[in-house]
């Protein structure tokens, strides 16, 4: 996979982009990373990238034609997707970033200030991705938590062992409670059946603390989660316990 990343603020990616994931995927040859400065494309001497909106209120917009060439420069790919990163794009999930994740190619926009001029979004973004229902000062931060859940789904990146099947939000759950030594921790324990050797009632079991989580914390994850008769009779079961 090839990013590309459009930012104000190049500097901002490189302690998250040589991190131990991003440099494995690298290594590999499975990421190809590259971050470009939209300032490079200002026009004029000052390198001005923003202007003041119209119609007033005060703030300022990133400029069109200073965005749109950013784009086009590096933007060979005739349909490779360019994704801005803002609090108005579809909300980013597992199976969004699983989706992104075949994509062989993506440009990210990172945007400041009050936003980009609605005719640069018209003109050049072909998709818009929020993190989540809040304003972050620029996309900077938005593109590195993409990047981040989706280059860990790319195969092979966190090599055989690599869990993402297991993931929370792979399946529609929540992952149970983990343990790892001592066995005896500030006088709590570990579930015997943790320790006891019988795989099957070890499955069962975080199965079922999966479903209890999810249940006690985020039951609306339940509607899509692919529930077996057994299941349903546990969080049946969970709910008589409590009454409800
Ligand atoms: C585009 C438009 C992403 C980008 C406006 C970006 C939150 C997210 C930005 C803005 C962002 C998110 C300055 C409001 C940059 N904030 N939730 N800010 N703003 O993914």
């Amino acid at each position: 996979m090839k990013i590309d990343v459009l930012t104000l603020f190049p500097d901002m990616f490189s302690a998250v982009m040589s991190e131990s994931m991003m440099w494995k995927a690298r290594e590999f040859g499975l990421l190809d990373f590259a971050v470009h400065d939209i300032r490079d494309q200002a026009a004029n001497k000052q390198r001005k990238v923003d202007d003041s909106p119209y119609g007033g209120g005060g703030g300022m917009i990133l400029k069109p034609d200073v965005l749109v060439r950013a784009i086009e420069a590096v933007k060979s790919d005739a349909d490779a997707p360019v994704i801005l990163l803002s609090p108005q794009g579809r909300v980013l999930t597992h199976q969004a970033a699983a989706e992104l994740s075949r994509q062989p190619r993506l440009i990210l926009v990172c945007g400041h200030y009050e936003g980009v001029d609605e005719r640069a979004r018209e003109l050049a973004i072909s998709d818009e991705i929020s993190i989540g229902d809040y304003v972050l000062t620029g996309g900077e931060l938005a593109a590195m938590v993409l990047i981040d859940a989706v280059v860990r789904l790319i195969p092979g990146v966190l090599g055989a062992e690599g869990a993402q099947h297991r993931d929370s939000h792979a399946n529609s759950l929540l992952e149970g409670p983990h343990y790892t030594r001592p066995p005896e921790f500030r006088g709590l324990g570990v579930p015997a059946v943790l320790t006891s050797g019988h795989h099957a009632e070890v499955d069962r079991w975080r199965r079922q603390q999966a479903l209890k989580r999810t249940w006690e914390r985020r039951p609306d994850l339940l509607e899509n989660a692919a529930l077996s008769e057994e299941d349903r009779a546990f969080l049946q079961q969970l709910r008589n316990e409590a009454g409800d």
